[in-house]
């Protein structure tokens, strides 16, 4: 239970705290997924190609370096299913041994690994199959988990089955803005089933395999208010991508909850934030008090343990990024101490890094990356927040 002393807001023992970071948007040269296919193609509408990205691929263990220096005591990364698994039932040693050597980095650092096994790519082989609709989908995922867990399952410490998996839904077969660049309710509804049938799938395969570690999926939400008038097409906007998740994660482990801000809804859809609103460079809300009424929310309608697994904030103004995530964490502290079994927090991102359609025009990171020579400079922000960690408390504002 959280406890608030003098001056300081102390978080329960054996708080996580960490930073996320995902294969795709750090590792560079991950030429046999999906996403390089489609940045690479003329309409995708893709600002850069991830190209070598942080080259973290090669560079990880600098990035743990970093993790362990800060003072944090968990770190959130991806393994790459287009690396593991590069052609249809042939699994990659050598990429099962690279991500090996970064779970034992992490462990030899006093880190704990808390491992994404989806995080928005697909191999090209699933993708020319038919991606999230193929019929066989369920079935690749369970044996993809399956492998991964025997090879990495003892060195696990927390294992995320799918990232977002409403994001890959809504962005890919709704607003066809990713990979496939389908639109339709009725496919984006479809996938997003589809999606909790490859977590139930995954999460028995990694429960069956060796070693012991929570096993859950990571899902984006976010502060939703409906507009006058807007309370149906809002209700049914938050059953699709949020209720029908966090109804289907009960009796997991945990859920993993993922929000950066505020959505306005009305009859007709999005309402834009009021003209003189502080955005962030992603054109989103500034708006911190996400975490809290979003862990709210996940509470209670999942009933299970929670991580928060991403939260941050786009911007170059980083003592801004400090406000941000300072104030994000205080209704976190709320929710601790109204009795919400909360188990940690990630902030996105460690690095700057590939943010996907819009490439590396976003700095989420708490420590920037040069392009060129791959050179990491910690930010302030990450002193700061690797403080907070040391001290598992945050000073009070006098
Ligand atoms: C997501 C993904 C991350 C993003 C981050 C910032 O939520 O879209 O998990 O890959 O980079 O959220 O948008």
């Amino acid at each position: 239970m959280a406890v608030t002393t003098l001056g300081e807001l102390s978080f329960p023992t054996g708080f996580l705290w960490g930073t996320a970071t995902a294969a795709h948007q750090i590792e560079g040269s991950n030429t046999n997924s999906d996403w390089w296919r489609f940045e690479h193609t003329a309409d995708s509408g893709c600002r850069d190609s991830s190209g070598d990205a942080c080259d973290s691929w090669h560079l990880w263990a600098q990035d743990l370096d970093i993790v362990a220096g800060l003072g944090l005591n968990s770190f959130r990364f991806s393994v790459e299913w287009a690396r593991i698994e590069p052609a249809n039932g042939e699994f990659s040693v050598a990429a099962l041994d690279h991500y090996r050597r970064v779970i034992e980095g992490c462990h030899e650092r006093a880190i704990v690994p808390i491992v994404t096994l989806h995080h928005f790519t697909l191999p090209q082989w699933v993708a020319d199959a038919g991606g999230f609709e193929a019929p066989e989908i369920v079935n690749w995922f369970s044996r993809y988990a399956e492998k991964v867990g025997a090879a990495l399952g003892d060195g696990i410490g927390i294992a995320c089955t799918i990232n977002e998996p409403n994001i890959v839904a809504l962005m890919g077969y709704l607003f066809g803005v990713f990979p496939p660049k389908q639109r339709g309710w009725s496919r984006f509804e479809a996938v997003n089933e589809t999606m909790r049938r490859c977590h139930g799938a995954m999460r028995d395969a990694l429960k069956a395999g060796p070693g012991e570690f929570p096993v859950g999926l990571t899902l984006s939400m976010t502060e939703y208010e409906a507009a006058p008038g807007g309370e149906d097409r809002t209700a049914s906007w938050v059953r699709a991508m949020e209720d029908l998740y966090l109804e289907g994660v009960r009796g997991d482990d945990f859920l993993g909850v993922q929000c950066y801000s505020k959505t306005v809804i009305s009859a007709t859809g999005q309402v834009p934030p009021p003209a003189g609103s502080e955005l962030t460079d992603m054109g989103y809300l500034y708006w911190p008090q996400c975490v809290e009424s979003t862990v709210r929310r996940a509470a209670d309608i999942a009933r299970v343990p929670l991580i928060v697994t991403e939260n941050g904030i786009a911007t170059t103004n980083d003592p801004r990024r400090i406000d941000y995530i300072d104030e994000a964490l205080r209704g976190l502290h709320r929710t601790i101490s109204d009795g919400i079994d909360v188990r940690g927090y990630c902030q996105w991102s460690l690095l700057d890094n590939f943010e996907w359609v819009l490439g590396y025009s976003q700095k989420f990171g708490i420590v920037s990356v040069d392009r060129t020579t791959f050179e990491r400079t910690v930010k302030p922000s990450a002193t700061w927040f690797g403080n907070v960690a040391q001290r598992n408390s945050l000073g009070l504002h006098y």
